[in-house]
């Protein structure tokens, strides 16, 4: 099933000229309602009357989340602030999160933009639909939970944090289909297992995202809960989930290209790379209206491939994520920067800015480790006294970065160290 087949499955040179016009008219909107944008086409030699194809779209400057954080809540609004009906947010590297400002007419796009991934994965309004993501900030949530009512199915608003009572209604309310992160649903598998609760589930799919995953991982899972799982993609500065989904070709993930124009560029020379080629990517929104970006830098690298897919759809497919170009690890599904933990320790006295994170999977959860140098003198004191600045720096980090570390604190010079830029990350799953 194609939900909006008009769109889904344009013939190219169709999805170009949607494009275009549809850039032409975004890059006229942020020009006139955008001082940040003005300015940098300014800047450039840019007017809104040199962008008339999508292939213009070269000379319009990038947009990256140090901007977002910048204009940091209401900077890069497009509209007025009374067109807007809801904010969503995603964390930074420090301080501020980004914010961002959605219109009516972009939750709509949104809603559409999940139920076309739904239907992708074989989802109708018959199901029953439980939402295993965050409600809240985060767009995982509410992001589900519009797109599966727009397609008529029934929702079941979880969230996240009660997995025996998730359970428990995925068996009274006979849940056919779950939306939650990857990680997750082979903790739930997990626990179904354990109690011997597979066979009296009726899941027949699940849609997973917000953090990277492996085709072994869609083998456990298909396997064990007897489903089929798809992968669905999005970040919160373009939209949410929903900005692209796989079909069940499983050839790459189909970007809504009618509302995202996607771009692949070298991320040190900024340089356009030629199709095919590996880099990071990079989105226009072309219908926002609340926040709109011209040329987001995503960070995170991948290829496109434009070959028409056997499901019918010519979308573009965004192929296998390759890691990111910047220093963001994604730990159960939410994004954590190791400047952010830096950041805590300096609220803690005591501690020293010496610390190292070790990330890894231990039966499909991701664990998440910090070491800390700490000052010479604790050690010497009584326990009661190290347990105290332990518990300090676990909360500071649960602060700042939105999910608990375990922490160890170590005595001065036990971590490695080096002349030049010390290191103080290893992600150690295999993910890419
Ligand atoms: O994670 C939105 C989302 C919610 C997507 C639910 C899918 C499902 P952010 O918190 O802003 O938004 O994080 C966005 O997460 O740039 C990627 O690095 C990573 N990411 C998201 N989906 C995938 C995926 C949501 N399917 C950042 N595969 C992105 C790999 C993903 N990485």
């Amino acid at each position: 099933m194609i939900w909006n087949e008009t769109k889904e499955c344009m013939s190219r040179d169709e999805i170009a000229n949607l494009q275009g016009k549809r850039l032409h008219s975004l890059v006229n909107r942020v020009y006139h309602n955008v001082e940040f944008y003005r300015k940098k086409m300014q800047e450039m030699g840019v007017e809104p009357a040199d962008i008339q194809t999508i292939e213009d779209i070269e000379k319009l400057p990038f947009t990256t989340y140090a901007d977002l954080r910048d204009a940091y809540p209401y900077g890069l609004l497009a509209v007025p602030r009374s067109e807007i009906v809801r904010v969503q947010a995603s964390s930074g590297t420090t301080g501020k999160p980004k914010l961002l400002c959605y219109t009516r007419h972009d939750i709509d796009i949104w809603a559409e933009c999940v139920t076309r991934a739904m239907t992708m994965a074989g989802i109708t309004k018959n199901d029953i639909i439980q939402v295993g993501y965050g409600y809240g900030l985060f767009t995982g949530g509410l992001g589900a939970h519009y797109g599966a009512e727009n397609l008529g199915a029934m929702v079941i608003p979880m969230s996240t944090g009660n997995t025996k009572k998730l359970i428990d209604m995925m068996i009274d309310c006979e849940v056919t289909a779950i939306a939650c992160t990857p990680s997750y649903l082979l903790h739930v598998a997990e626990a179904l297992e354990e109690q011997g609760l597979v066979d009296k589930v009726k899941l027949k799919y699940a849609i997973c995202g917000a953090e990277p995953w492996t085709d072994e991982m869609r083998k456990q899972m298909e396997q064990r809960l007897k489903i089929k799982a798809f992968d669905i993609y999005g970040l919160t500065e373009i939209m949410g989930p929903g900005v692209a989904c796989d079909c069940e070709c499983r050839k790459g993930l189909h970007i809504y290209e009618d509302h995202f124009y996607p771009e692949i560029i070298d991320p040190d020379t900024l340089e356009s790379k030629p199709h095919g080629e590996l880099g990071e990517l990079v989105i226009t929104t072309l219908t926002k209206e609340g926040m709109p970006l011209l040329r987001y830098r995503t960070r995170d690298l991948t290829s496109l491939e434009y070959e028409r897919c056997e499901c019918g759809r010519t979308m573009a497919r965004i192929q296998r994520f390759r890691g990111r170009s910047d220093d963001m690890l994604v730990i159960r599904g939410v994004n954590v920067f190791p400047s952010q933990v830096e950041h805590a320790l300096l609220t803690v006295a005591g501690t020293t800015p010496n610390y190292f994170i070790t990330v890894d999977r231990v039966n499909n959860n991701d664990t998440f480790d910090v070491a800390i140098e700490v000052e010479e003198r604790f050690f010497s004191d009584e326990v009661r006294k190290l347990e105290k600045l332990r518990n300090d720096v676990s909360d500071a980090i649960h602060q700042t970065v939105g999910i608990k570390a375990k922490v160890k604190l170590v005595e001065p010079n036990a971590l490695p160290h080096s002349e030049g830029k010390t290191k103080h990350v290893e992600d150690r799953r295999k993910l890419v």
